[in-house]
């Protein structure tokens, strides 16, 4: 769940300045086995990938709980730890709605990703 640095893309020959508050996840769920592609290398385990490029300080590896990943389901279930634990950005940045066309902020927080949970 990362999203783009419209200037690194531009740049191109280096890392992007800002990546952070992140959630990472693996299908094996093992932070170790992760690959971090950074502009021509690849970096294997987030602890590596954090500590070589000083970005995602503040990002988690944990299971999203999304719906029913597999069958291209990537609603956040109950629990998911992405719930209400997005940066907070303004709407000029996110827009105003999530990818469902739904409202991008319920409850206390913006979700991280494209989903944002309406159930509460
Ligand atoms: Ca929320």
């Amino acid at each position: 769940m990362l999203g783009t640095v419209d200037g690194a893309r531009r740049e191109g020959s280096r890392p992007p300045d800002v990546a952070d508050d992140n959630l990472y996840w693996t299908t094996d769920g093992d932070p170790g086995t992760a690959s971090f592609g950074s502009y021509g290398t690849t970096l294997d385990g987030f602890r590596d990938y954090r500590r070589a490029t000083g970005l995602d300080r503040h990002s988690r590896f944990l299971d999203p709980r999304l719906a029913r990943p597999t069958a291209g389901d990537l609603h956040l279930r109950a629990g998911s730890p992405a719930i209400d634990s997005g940066a907070v950005l303004p709407p000029v940045v996110v827009g105003r709605f999530d990818v469902d066309r739904q409202a991008r902020v319920v409850g206390r927080d913006m979700d991280v990703g494209a989903d944002e949970r309406q159930q509460r």
